[in-house]
């Protein structure tokens, strides 16, 4: 803890997992934390996996001097055919014993830890050994956190087999969520990384001081209801919503806009399915039909690889060259990494063809920009289930997960030209946009809910 003019300054650190779904709301809230004068020391897993995750952290703390940046460097990897990103998170959970010296290096001395939720059974028994109180920010859905939060209950109980029969979900005498949207490996028998990391997350997140969650009062009432009521779990930590994380200045690129620039308001669909999800490669040609026959302009993020670092193949090769050519007439195709804020900002921009990874859905919200999802893997439908009930977009569940089916490009064409012409979607989006604007402002839930915190952490 710090003073300064008199008055005591938390000092917070955040300790962030792997990949830029995890990177990116841990360095929006490490810039909401300065801006309300807290100080913050940012602990970076070294090496990262991805590129753009290094970039990312180079520009942000170029552009923000006053946050400290401590190296945290992992025991050398095996390698592995496993998923490049869980890999990492084991590595830096199973790299967790050279934590308590960095930490008792730090001055002042810190007030509050802030942790992923896929590290915490790494993370607070070494805190708590110091008594150093530690929140985990949950970066998927409050819906998702539902699913996390009675895991273990479920799976030590009949609740996962009966599914077979039900098609539910249900922890007492709560329903859940349909089997449909649960993520895959969590209803497989056979062990897998999710369901080990779930197992032995979720007690630990139970035994934190608190867990925030990068979403919003109005947008996930119900399932922050069900948490906080104590239908998920009778005593459950204290859940903070703290989202929309609004996006920092230094993420806007201003570059590759110009193409934007000349195209009528809302006109532009943007397509892409986040930092690590790559279509097999006939679907990415029928998405291409799709595109083209919607007769929709639109911005493509083609990703051929899940690490960009392996990434070395021309866009040409992947979609091949007629389409390419058609493609070029209505869209601008990239197959680098783009700052999405720039796109989802940009009044052109009035669509979103997106995985619903949770930051996409919350900068969607956030831009007031429809979604037409397409889930692949994981946690992507449930957030879709979110996002179709609240009013932010529209859903085609028979797409199924990723691998599933071969969607056609002329099926594609049909949903896209439903999702942009759809008027009250749009006039729906635009509320939901106010609503999450009111939330991050001055008295608004998310708001109210940092700012509590942060004055219990001052007395810390
Ligand atoms: N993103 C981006 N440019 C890209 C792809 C992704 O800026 O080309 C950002 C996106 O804005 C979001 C994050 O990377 O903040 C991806 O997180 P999300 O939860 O949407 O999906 P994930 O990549 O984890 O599946
Ligand atoms: C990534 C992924 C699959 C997947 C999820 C991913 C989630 C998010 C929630 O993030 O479900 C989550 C909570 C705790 C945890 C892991 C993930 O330990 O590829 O389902």
């Amino acid at each position: 803890m710090s003073t300064s003019g008199g008055r005591k300054l938390a000092h917070v650190a955040l300790l962030p997992s792997a990949g830029m779904g995890h990177l990116t709301p841990f360095l929006r809230l490490a810039a909401l934390l300065v801006s309300r004068n807290v100080q913050v020391t940012f602990i970076t897993p070294h090496p990262t996996v991805s590129l753009t995750e290094s970039r990312a952290l180079s520009t942000f703390f170029a552009s923000f001097p006053q946050i400290k940046q401590k190296q945290f460097h992992l025991l050398q990897a095996e390698k592995n055919s496993f998923d490049p990103f869980f890999s990492h998170i084991e590595l830096i959970k199973s790299s967790g014993h050279l934590l308590p010296p960095l930490l008792s290096a730090l001055t002042p001395s810190l007030s509050v830890f802030i942790t992923d939720m896929t590290l915490a059974s790494a993370v607070i028994p070494i805190t708590q050994a110091i008594s150093l109180p530690t929140y985990v920010l949950f970066t998927s859905s409050a819906k998702m956190m539902t699913l996390f939060l009675s895991y273990p209950a479920l799976a030590g109980s009949r609740a996962l087999d009966d599914v077979e029969e039900t098609g539910v979900i249900k922890i007492r005498n709560l329903e859940l969520m349909p089997k449909s949207l649960v993520p895959p490996p969590l209803l497989q028998k056979s062990d897998n990384f999710l369901k080990k990391s779930f197992m032995e997350e979720s007690g630990k997140v139970i035994g934190s001081s608190g867990i925030l969650v990068n979403t919003f009062a109005s947008f996930e009432f119900e399932s922050l209801g069900k948490i906080n009521d104590g239908e998920v779990l009778e005593r459950p930590p204290s859940v903070v919503a703290i989202g929309p994380l609004p996006p920092y200045d230094s993420e806007k690129s201003r570059l590759q806009l110009a193409w934007l620039d000349d195209k009528p308001a809302g006109s532009v669909l943007y397509v892409s399915f986040g930092s690590r999800t790559a279509l097999a490669r006939d679907q990415i040609r029928e998405l291409g039909v799709g595109l083209i026959k919607s007769g929709s302009r639109f911005v493509w993020v083609v990703k051929n690889s899940i690490v960009d670092k392996e990434d070395g193949q021309e866009l040409e090769e992947v979609i091949g060259h007629e389409l390419m050519e058609r493609v070029k007439e209505k869209g601008l195709i990239v197959k680098s990494w783009v700052q999405q804020e720039d796109i989802l900002s940009h009044p052109a921009v009035g669509g979103f063809l997106s995985h619903c990874g949770w930051n996409s859905v919350m900068e969607a919200a956030w831009n007031g920009v429809r979604i037409l999802a397409w889930p692949q893997n994981g946690d992507q439908k449930v957030n879709a289930d979110v996002v179709e009930r609240i009013g932010l977009g529209t859903w085609v569940r028979s797409w199924g997960w990723s691998g599933e089916m071969l969607v056609s490009g002329e099926e594609i064409a049909e949903r896209i030209r439903e999702c942009m012409g759809d008027e009250s979607l749009r006039i729906q989006t635009l509320g939901i946009k106010e609503d999450a604007r009111k939330a991050v402002g001055f008295g608004g839930s998310s708001d109210k809910g940092l700012t509590e915190l942060i004055s219990m952490w001052k007395q810390f």
